[in-house]
């Protein structure tokens, strides 16, 4: 039997910022960038949540739900330390270290350094982090990834939660359905709709009707009901894009000045490229446009070569502009992304998964077909190429 844990830092932006600002201990803290940019919420400390504020959520709704709360910029330097601490914590046990974020990963600690069990290794990793770096973490103990994930969130934040083979019925049928791997919101929803709120109420769905209502993932959810997750800890990723995209200010009709967006765009995907050790290029290029009512379009063109170069990139992107609306409807967001890259595959580090850029923006590096996702930071790249 497998022994995985999954450790997840409590708010994490949110408390490396009280750790900072002591007066804000105990206050209701959002990090993210400012209203009047239309940015959203990073994440939010645990004195906040209770007003209903999340991550994702508009800043302004945000401070409109609690007015005294505390808006912070990000400092994104300071979450990538942490995150490197807390790392070196976890190869003390393994090297089998699955980072997700900078705030999470799946240790799979079956043949460990020590011959702890599981239980303790998690409770002394959890007392490390806290010494070394003044901040909480909770932890999921249990046979796959699937479970110690669910434990790790079950108790929040400063839980340990161990979930072995023998409880592991009841555990499930009582997580609702949108903490199982794989549903997003969308899939929430379409659960909801069928009458499956619960583990309980998924594991009464039979195969066939999983799988007509979810294709393969049918059988996913299907083997999840019943504790089964067979996917392995992997340490290393093969990144698959990387993107960059901005939420404008105001939504813009003018062609020229997207253009000079897009160009500048341009610029950094060329440095983004060298940061990540794709210098060589990548050959799918993707334009991603969210028109003032948020519709949303990608086009996307793959060359029989390798762009490197920002003009070459800028001259493609160009092309792909042409086959938008873009001049004849508002614009709200435009992003590029890259993908399709030279044969290097690179080693996934919790501080290059997720990328800085200038204008305060940073990103998820993540599969081409689930897009990328905005994420708010202050710090501009400048910043990480000098570190
Ligand atoms: P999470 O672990 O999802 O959230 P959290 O650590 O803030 O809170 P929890 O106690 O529930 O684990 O994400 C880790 C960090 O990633 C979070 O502190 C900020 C960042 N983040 C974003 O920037 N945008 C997002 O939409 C999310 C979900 C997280
Ligand atoms: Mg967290």
């Amino acid at each position: 039997m497998r022994k995985i844990i999954h450790i997840d830092m409590d708010a994490f932006f949110a408390s490396v910022e009280q750790r900072e600002h002591p007066e804000l201990m105990g206050k209701p803290v959002i990090v993210g960038g400012r209203p009047e940019d239309r940015s959203v919420v990073a994440t939010c400390s645990y004195e906040a949540r209770k007003f209903g504020i999340h991550s994702a959520m508009a800043t302004s709704r945000a401070l409109s739900l609690c007015p005294q709360a505390i808006l912070v910029e990000p400092h994104f330097e300071l979450y990538v330390k942490v995150s490197e601490e807390i790392n070196s914590i976890f190869h003390e046990y393994t090297d089998l270290v699955e980072s997700l974020s900078l705030d999470e990963a799946y240790l799979d600690v079956t043949d460990n350094y020590t011959g702890l069990t599981a239980y303790r290794i998690a409770k002394e990793i959890k007392i490390k982090i806290f010494l070394k770096t003044g901040l909480t973490a909770s932890a999921g103990v249990s046979f796959n990834k699937f479970l110690a994930k669910a434990a790790s969130g079950y108790k929040k934040p400063d839980g340990l939660t161990i979930v072995l083979p023998e409880n592991a019925e009841s555990f499930i049928k009582r997580l609702p359905i949108g903490s199982f791997i794989g549903v997003g919101r969308v899939t929430e929803r379409r659960m909801h709709y069928l009458g499956i709120r619960t583990g309980a109420d998924l594991f009464e769905r039979s195969l066939a009707e999983l799988a007509s209502n979810f294709g393969k993932s049918g059988e996913w959810f299907y083997n999840l009901a019943r504790g089964i997750d067979d996917s392995p800890v992997m340490p290393y990723h093969k990144r698959l894009s990387a993107g960059r995209e901005i939420t404008l200010p105001r939504d813009i009709l003018d062609i020229d000045k997207i253009r000079e967006l897009l160009k500048s765009i341009s610029d950094e995907e060329e440095d983004i490229l060298k940061i990540i050790g794709e210098e060589n290029g990548a050959r799918t290029v993707t334009l991603k446009i969210k028109y003032y009512d948020f519709k949303l379009i990608t086009r996307s063109i793959t060359l029989p070569f390798p762009l490197f170069k920002s003009r070459d990139i800028f001259k493609t992107v160009l092309q792909l502009l042409d086959k938008t609306e873009a001049g004849k409807k508002k614009i709200r967001l435009v992003g590029i992304s890259m993908s399709n890259f030279g044969k290097k595959e690179v080693k996934a580090k919790p501080d290059d998964r997720l990328l800085l850029f200038p204008e305060g923006k940073f990103f998820k590096i993540r599969p081409i077909s689930s897009g990328c996702s905005q994420y708010q930071a202050s710090n501009p790249l400048s910043e990480l190429r000098g570190s």
